[in-house]
């Protein structure tokens, strides 16, 4: 790679690491008592660090750790370059499907996800070269804090074998309004999120019910991954019509989500039929959805995140923001994308609460920056990403990472492994 720079990557350093989850159902199942991360260092022969972060399952290491062969002497203001880097080395060897979400999605570039935590940490690099927060490579930020929504999940009240975990069981309607008070009451989200797909469509059609009950003011969403059909989908969106701010990915595929769209108001909102540039045709042209939702690990990165935001905004679409369990780097560069984009006005998806619950460590970066208040994040102004690696807490987790025996998620598996005969719920109802 060419290029004016005056900084080259001198070292990579990619860290697999673990962290304890709790039991959250979903479509496909249950999380695994440990969520993996990989966290990426890119170091400068001028002595920079930039930091990304993204999905640790086996085959996505392996083509990190090609890719990391390949980069040292590059230049980290040459993402062009870094990209046509990821591709030839992903041609040659492995190709192929990006990560698996636990068999939630199976459409996903293996290029855009492997591309993605590169690019964040050349971003991080350049932007703490400059001595500017990364949002002003985005553009600039529009907005000094981002907020986000509570993500309430059905759960058992611990891991089977193990004891119950301090957030209790969430199977009920009052069980769930109780779990959103908790976020609520110690985050100060000001929307909440129900991860559906788990109970029969009545029961979670309640459970928005009791929670609009107890929270009169905030918007609320309902997830219920595909689970189903475009029927069910049209019954619900009657049922919550007004209710709820938007469904988000009632039924599989971008053709059934059509046909719910074209019998109901109510907005529908995907990350499962639209997860990739070539999806957006398609959808624009059958009125499939209202709302897309970004997530950088998964679209290519921080730029291309902000290309999507264009042609939502081109097409008339609304943005929000998806998330998978993650840690700090991965919240940082969630901030400085949100910070920058101005169409995106729903408030961001999060999982990070649910990583406070055991009392052990578990985070890679120093606290305080990425502190919720009134449930929006205060975007860094510091250089970079505006997180720094806390490389005890790095270590701690990798040695988590090294004993839990967790190698992917696999969210069905581990749910067989407790209910023998449990099949994914999609499209069920
Ligand atoms: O963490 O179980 C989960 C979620 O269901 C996650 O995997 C989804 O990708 O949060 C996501 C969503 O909005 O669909
Ligand atoms: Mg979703």
């Amino acid at each position: 790679m060419s290029g004016p720079s005056t900084s080259r990557i001198s070292k990579v350093v990619i860290t697999p690491v673990a962290f304890a989850d709790p039991p959250l159902l979903n479509v496909v199942g249950v999380h695994q008592p440990w969520a993996l991360r990989a966290i990426v260092e890119l170091h400068t022969d001028t002595g920079l660090l930039g930091l990304g972060e993204t999905y640790a399952d086996e085959t996505h290491l392996a083509r990190l750790d090609a890719v990391a062969q390949a980069l040292p002497g590059s230049d980290p203001y040459d993402t062009n370059a870094l990209r046509r880097l990821v591709i030839d080395v992903l041609g040659k060897e492995t190709g192929g499907a990006g990560a698996s979400f636990g068999g939630m999605l199976d459409v996903s570039s293996a290029v855009d996800t492997v591309y993605s935590p590169f690019e964040v940490a050349c971003l991080d690099l350049v932007a703490r070269e400059a001595g500017r927060p990364v949002s002003d490579l985005l553009g600039g930020a529009v907005r000094d804090r981002v907020p986000f929504s509570g993500y309430l999940f059905y759960k058992w009240a611990g891991h089977p074998g193990l004891p119950a975990d301090d957030w209790g069981e969430a199977l009920t309607p009052e069980q769930i309004v109780t779990q959103a008070r908790r976020m609520v009451d110690g985050w100060g989200f000001g929307s909440l999120k129900l991860k559906g797909g788990v109970l029969p469509p009545e029961d979670e059609c309640a459970a928005i019910e009791a929670l609009r009950d107890a929270f009169p003011d905030l918007p609320l969403r309902l997830d219920p991954n595909g689970a189903w059909t475009p029927e069910t989908s049209v019954r619900v969106a009657e049922r919550l019509a007004g209710v709820v701010e938007y469904l988000e990915d009632p039924t599989p595929g971008i053709e059934g989500m059509a046909q719910v769209a074209a019998r109901t108001d109510v907005p529908l909102a995907t990350n499962m039929c639209v997860i990739a540039f070539e999806h957006l045709r398609p959808a624009i042209a059958a009125d499939a959805v209202q709302i897309v939702l970004s997530d950088h690990h998964l679209w290519g990165g921080l730029r291309r995140s902000a290309l999507l935001g264009g042609i939502t905004d081109t097409f008339g679409m609304g943005l929000s923001m998806h998330s998978n369990s993650h840690l700090g780097v991965s919240l940082a560069a969630m901030v400085q994308l949100a910070a920058a984009t101005p169409n995106l006005t729903y408030a961001c998806d999060t999982h990070y609460p649910w990583k406070t619950y055991s009392g052990r460590a578990q985070d890679v970066v120093r606290p305080g920056v990425l502190d919720f208040d009134d449930g929006a994040i205060k975007v860094p102004t510091s250089p970079g990403l505006g997180v720094e690696l806390d490389r005890d807490l790095l270590g701690e987790l990798h040695e988590q990472y090294l004993s839990c025996g967790v190698r992917r998620r696999e969210d069905t598996v581990y749910m067989r492994s407790i209910e023998p005969g449990f099949t994914p719920n999609t499209s069920r109802w």
